[in-house]
């Protein structure tokens, strides 16, 4: 067991059940003419925490513990897009429309791909999710469950929007959550801030937080 510093109480680490969750951090919402720029984001603000992240998963890795990578993502015929989520935005910049790097937020395109420098390894668990939490018509709470793992730490895209999402359908199932504050970004500040505070409030209602150096040094 290791304690983690952690906002509002420290995190007791267990090597044996954690795992790494790494939402969609796909070029659909980080780099420019993707399904993020479509909706009216500046995609420039979540490229500052790629190298956190990398180093995050970098540090998984070295451990040897699980690491779940997801991508927001549709089928080609969007049949798993319902119109309350396509039927949004300007006509042509909507969910399955086609966008500079191939059709929005659409599986297998150019544009759904996770960064190369986030990208999944072998024997890594990819999810694709159709909703904003990871759980929402996914296979991942079996995956996660088969491996014994009840323990899950976060990073990502965007905080209030997918992480946040994914982090209460967890805590709802019973995962301790821990939120890796720099290795989250938002394209609004203001939103990223108070998700923080609210995944922390009332004695940890949704998760605990802490910093990429703070876990780092406590798993050394
Ligand atoms: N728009 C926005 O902030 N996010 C999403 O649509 N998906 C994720 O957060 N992954």
């Amino acid at each position: 067991m290791v304690d983690v510093p952690a906002a509002p109480f420290p995190f007791r680490l267990d090597p044996a059940r954690v795992a790494l969750v790494v939402i969609d951090m796909q070029r659909d919402f980080i780099e420019s003419g993707g399904f993020g720029e479509s909706l009216g984001n500046d995609v420039t603000r979540l490229q500052a925490i790629v190298p956190t992240v990398a180093a995050l998963i970098a540090l998984f890795r070295d451990k040897g513990w699980p690491i779940l990578h997801t991508r927001e993502s549709h089928l080609p015929d969007l049949s798993d897009c319902p119109p309350a989520k396509r039927l949004r935005g300007p006509e042509g910049k909507r969910i399955g429309d086609a966008g500079a790097m191939g059709r929005l937020l659409v599986r297998g395109e150019p544009g759904n791909a996770i960064l190369d420098a986030c990208a999944p390894r072998a024997g890594e668990m990819v999810i694709d999710k159709p909703g904003k939490g990871m759980f929402h018509a996914t296979a991942c709470d079996g995956l996660l469950r088969g491996r014994g793992i009840s323990q899950l730490v976060f990073a990502g895209v965007t905080t209030e929007v997918c992480v946040q999402t994914s982090m209460r359908e967890a805590n709802d199932r019973g995962y301790e959550c821990l939120l890796v504050t720099d290795a989250t970004e938002s394209y609004f500040p203001e939103f990223k801030a108070a998700t923080i505070s609210m995944i922390v409030a009332q004695g940890a209602i949704v998760g605990r937080a802490t910093a990429f150096a703070d876990l780092r040094e406590s798993v050394r």
